[in-house]
């Protein structure tokens, strides 16, 4: 296979640079900065129509979206066992949890939104930024339930889903405390020990996205 990636540092395109290194595949990684929006370019749109991260062409084939590039790495790679067959008892849990990813990761995108991105907080509505920390959290929770005793997502061990959910919870900490959500700030830890994880934390590139820690509500919220 013949891999380009188009990457953003610390966005959803860390997770096919990890998947790719659980996998031991080689790629050219293209590296852009969401904040001068080098992805906005024509070239990149004939990849990337909406101009967003990831993108990969796997032998000279444009594909978008995370989760189906993690789906189809995993397909054509089953034996490292990081996806779930067709017909498997635990392929419905497989799915949910893949498409599950998105609707927490959404949440921590409206919340870059308002707290990094606006070029003046004034803009920010404090309303909006509340109620996505509490919907942010009742993600965590559901995440806090749904681990299983092989310390992972499923109940087979370690798959594609939770490299879904290992970029959301380095995303979610600027937002929620993860240790409110023990089993969720363990199953972290345990991710962040993958050799493959650190590997791709290597190639990730210097994030430009989050100038502190943590970002609490403005006061009063
Ligand atoms: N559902 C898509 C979301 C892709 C997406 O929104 N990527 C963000 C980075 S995490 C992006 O490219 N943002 C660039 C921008 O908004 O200018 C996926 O999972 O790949």
């Amino acid at each position: 296979m013949i891999i380009r990636l188009h990457h953003i540092p610390i966005s959803r395109s860390f997770r096919v640079i990890w998947m790719l290194e659980e996998l031991g595949l080689e790629a050219e990684i293209i590296e852009h900065s969401i904040r001068r929006g080098t992805m906005y370019t024509p070239e990149i749109q004939g990849v990337s129509p909406a101009s967003r991260a990831p993108a990969v062409e796997i032998d000279g084939i444009p594909m978008i979206e995370s989760g189906a590039i993690l789906e189809y790495l995993a397909e054509t790679h089953p034996e490292a066992g990081l996806g779930v067959a067709i017909g498997s008892p635990t392929r419905a849990r497989y799915l949910q949890l893949m498409h599950f990813a998105e609707t927490q990761a959404a949440q921590i995108e409206q919340l870059n939104m308002q707290h990094v991105f606006l070029r003046d907080p004034a803009m920010a509505s404090v309303t909006t930024m509340k109620l996505n920390t509490k919907r942010l959290q009742l993600t965590m929770r559901a995440l806090e339930g749904m681990l299983e005793e092989s310390g992972y997502l499923l109940p087979t061990g370690f798959s594609a889903a939770d490299i879904m959910f290992g970029l959301n919870l380095r995303l979610a900490r600027y937002y929620v405390h993860l240790e409110d959500y023990p089993k969720v700030l363990a199953y972290r830890d345990r991710l962040i020990e993958r050799p493959a994880y650190k590997a791709a934390l290597a190639k990730d590139g210097e994030q430009e996205i989050y100038a502190q820690d943590f970002y609490h509500l403005p006061e009063g919220a």
